[in-house]
């Protein structure tokens, strides 16, 4: 056997022994990781499946401190404001609503702990003022543009082509009054409609309008929910979604309600880029009235499904107490942002789940409502009920 042969047959024989250990080694220590914490932290999934890509998104933050002059909206303010209007009666008895929206766009306002983004707003805020009036009201809105850009406000519901708010823009400096009939009863939304579309509603220029039946509806503890989205590194993609303009907001701020009351909630779905967006209520179900215009509901569900622009109203009661979630049943969006918390409260034993209530008092400090109200960029629309 010559020399070289010997020294290939010894460099074969060594690849088998170490290969025969290697795998030896490398199958004890999957067994012994199996049982070690290391794996246990893999993107918090079970060892095996990808881990959590983020591009670069900030996930829920655990320390929620944006300064309330910097936020783009006081999500809790916002949750039960409705704006009425300046009233006045015409000589024929009709009810007369006035309002002022000021359009903006050179803001930059903090949408997550720690990302600023130019926001363009009506009023100051992401989303809106909430605008409601009874059916049959006349409304007038005073769009004023502040802003760099042509802006209009096109309102949903039923009105004349020239109140429609999509062939005139409002220049930077101009001002137009849109006059229309509340009709007919329901939940609306309004946004500009000028060019590039999803541009002036990705930066913020959208609220709720809401149109009340005139025989009223029942007694509530009522709510707006908009559902939007921010795409902050501009690839016409959402890297945050929220419900009333903050992710994680009511994550940190449980929303207090109380056991067996009637809960009301106006839902809007304003999110640009994704085909859809939904809401699923926890350990409940809710009555379902589409687009909000009939008195008798559509569904009872515990999950509704949206388009852009889509919306309805839900009504549920808690039967017991405690903290319940409410997230959009797509887990991309509600690991980006859109989750939230009920906190029923039982007001018959007052002590009863004391304790649950631990995430809102972690960050009450921070997000006080006084801290809020010393914000002077928000422009009141000119009447709170
Ligand atoms: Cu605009």
């Amino acid at each position: 056997m010559s020399y070289p042969r010997i020294v290939v047959l010894f460099g074969i024989a060594i690849s088998i022994v170490f290969f025969a250990i290697s795998t030896m080694l490398y199958s004890r220590s999957s067994l012994s990781d199996q049982n070690s914490s290391k794996l246990d932290t893999v993107g918090g999934h079970t060892p095996g499946y990808p881990i959590l890509k983020t591009t670069g998104d900030i996930l829920d933050p655990t320390s929620f401190v944006i300064n309330p002059k910097n936020a783009v909206v006081d999500p809790m303010k916002y949750l039960r404001e409705f704006n009425y209007g300046r009233v006045s009666t015409s000589s024929n008895g009709t009810v007369i609503r006035d309002f002022t929206l000021i359009a903006s766009d050179q803001q930059t306002k903090e949408v997550s702990p720690g990302v600023f983004y130019n926001v363009w707003t009506y009023n100051g805020t992401i989303p809106g003022p909430t605008i409601r009036a009874t059916e049959g009201d006349l409304i007038r809105i005073t769009l004023i543009n502040k802003g760099t850009k042509f802006h209009s406000i096109h309102f949903h519901g039923i009105h004349p082509s020239e109140m429609d708010g999509v062939f005139e823009g409002i220049a930077p400096g101009g001002r137009f009054t849109y006059q229309f009939t509340a009709e007919p009863f329901g939940v609306f939304l309004y946004h500009c409609h000028m060019q590039p579309l999803e541009e002036h509603i990705t930066h913020g220029l959208y609220g709720v309008y809401i149109v009340d039946p005139k025989q009223g509806r029942p007694q509530a503890d009522e709510m707006v929910m908009l559902m939007n989205g921010y795409d902050t590194d501009f690839d016409t993609e959402n890297n945050f979604y929220t419900v009333n303009g903050i992710p994680f907001y009511y994550m940190h701020h449980p929303i207090q309600i109380e056991k067996n009351r009637l809960i009301r909630i106006y839902l809007v779905n304003m999110l640009e880029f994704d085909p859809l967006n939904n809401f699923h209520l926890h350990a409940n179900l809710f009555n379902f009235y589409k687009t909000g215009t009939k008195l008798i509901p559509d569904e009872y569900t515990d999950i509704v499904t949206m388009n852009q622009a889509e919306r309805g109203i839900l009504e549920f009661s808690y039967k017991y107490p405690g903290m319940y979630m409410f997230h959009a049943h797509k887990t991309e969006f509600a690991e980006k942002g859109w989750t939230g918390l009920f906190f029923v409260k039982d007001n018959t034993s007052e002590s009863v789940n004391q304790n649950l209530n631990v995430t809102s008092t972690m960050n009450n400090t921070i997000y006080s409502k006084s801290n809020f109200s010393n914000a002077t960029n928000i422009v009141p629309t000119g009447g709170l009920k």
